[in-house]
């Protein structure tokens, strides 16, 4: 007698993980960008986000690709090479109810990208951008990037004589209310971090080392998975409860720093750090300038805030989305034009 299959796990909004899942990567086997693609997908799925409320943003390189490996269901749009913020804050714009993820690259920000990403920064635009962070142009074969550190060396044996940016610090110091570094490879820290973000209503600025195993994945690098396992120094964990979770968690409040999100949901962020309070903007850069001097790499979230009004809330936009408001609200009646032309008379 044949066995009924059972029927896939769903989450709260009734959906299989499967309805989250993208095209097959064409990525390399092993690179970093496609286990971000895989918490991406598990967060959206944990959290119930509606697919279709979903917009896919990017820019150009092996990072800007991976809009097409998660969420078939959302829609997508792969600009010009450092261009995506301006294309995600137009989008927004026109349809405020729909979240934006935006998937980029060092180079994409860094470089090309970087006088668009500032503003991206500083207008708070409420939307979750990924740095998948590598140190080289992985598509273009491998050059180093503007994050890449000085000394570190490609596989040729060029060395890096320039200082790197770290996108950080930057994001802090120009207006992001959420901030934090993580590594492809740390699946937990990864998707809680992720959870958390979607949670997050402004800019939610995440570098998330991942590293290129075609191009820069050997000694002398800083972006490779032994280094990330050698010198990944979390400044605390994360503890996510969504506001739809029922879960009564014990902790001593002395050593954990609490964020009541904007949708309900709750943040624990555990300290590892002594006494690191992820407010204090100022702090939050001198700990990475000085985790920089010292050659660590700090992970966890390193900035929050979530009072600041977002670019969207400051500009007073209507209700309804500008896409779908009809042609008589948004074309002035012949009389306020009869009445303009009059005034200039
Ligand atoms: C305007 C423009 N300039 C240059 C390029 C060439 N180009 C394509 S991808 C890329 C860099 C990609 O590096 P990154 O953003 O770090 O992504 P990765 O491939 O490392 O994930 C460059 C320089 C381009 N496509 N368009
Ligand atoms: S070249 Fe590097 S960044 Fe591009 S897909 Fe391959 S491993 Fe990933
Ligand atoms: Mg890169």
């Amino acid at each position: 007698m044949a066995t009924a299959t059972p029927s896939p796990k769903v989450n709260h909004i009734g959906l299989p993980v499967l309805e989250y899942r993208g095209g097959k990567s064409t990525l390399c086997a092993g690179c970093g960008h496609n286990a971000i693609s895989e918490r991406i997908i598990e967060a959206m799925w944990e959290m119930g986000v509606e697919p279709e409320r979903v917009m896919k943003m990017s820019g150009i390189g092996c990072s800007s690709k991976s809009p097409a490996y998660f969420m078939n269901r959302s829609f997508a749009f792969n600009s010009v090479h450092g261009r995506m913020p301006s294309v995600a804050t137009g989008a927004l714009l026109a349809n405020k109810t729909m979240r934006s993820i935006g998937l980029s690259g060092d180079g994409d920000t860094a470089s090309i990208g970087m006088g668009q990403f500032i503003h991206l920064l500083r207008r708070n635009v409420p939307m979750i951008y990924i740095v998948e962070d590598n140190g080289v142009y992985g598509l273009t074969k491998g050059q180093f990037s503007a994050t890449a550190d000085l000394g570190s060396r490609l596989k040729t044996g060029v060395v890096n004589d320039l200082p790197a940016i770290d996108t950080c610090a930057l994001a802090i110091q120009l207006g992001a209310t959420f901030v934090g570094r993580s590594f492809s490879g740390d699946k937990k820290q990864l998707l809680s971090m992720l959870k958390a973000a979607i949670a997050h209503k402004g800019t939610v600025m995440l570098d998330v080392i991942s590293p290129c195993v075609t191009f820069n994945d050997h000694e002398g690098s800083t972006k490779s998975y032994k280094f990330m396992q050698d010198n990944d120094e979390p400044i605390n964990e994360v503890d996510f409860v969504a506001s739809f979770d029922d879960i009564e968690v014990d902790y001593d409040s002395g050593q954990v720093y609490e964020v009541e999100m904007h949708d309900g949901s709750n943040m624990r962020l555990r300290k590892l750090l002594e006494d690191y309070d992820p407010t204090d903007k100022a702090n939050a850069v001198r700990t990475l300038m000085e985790a920089h001097d010292n050659d660590e790499i700090l992970t966890g979230i390193f900035y929050i805030d979530t009072e600041k009004p977002t670019f969207i809330d400051l500009l007073n936009v209507v209700e309804e989305p500008l896409a779908t408001l009809p042609e008589a609200l948004t074309r002035p009646p012949k009389s306020a034009l009869d009445g303009l032309m009059a005034s200039l008379q």
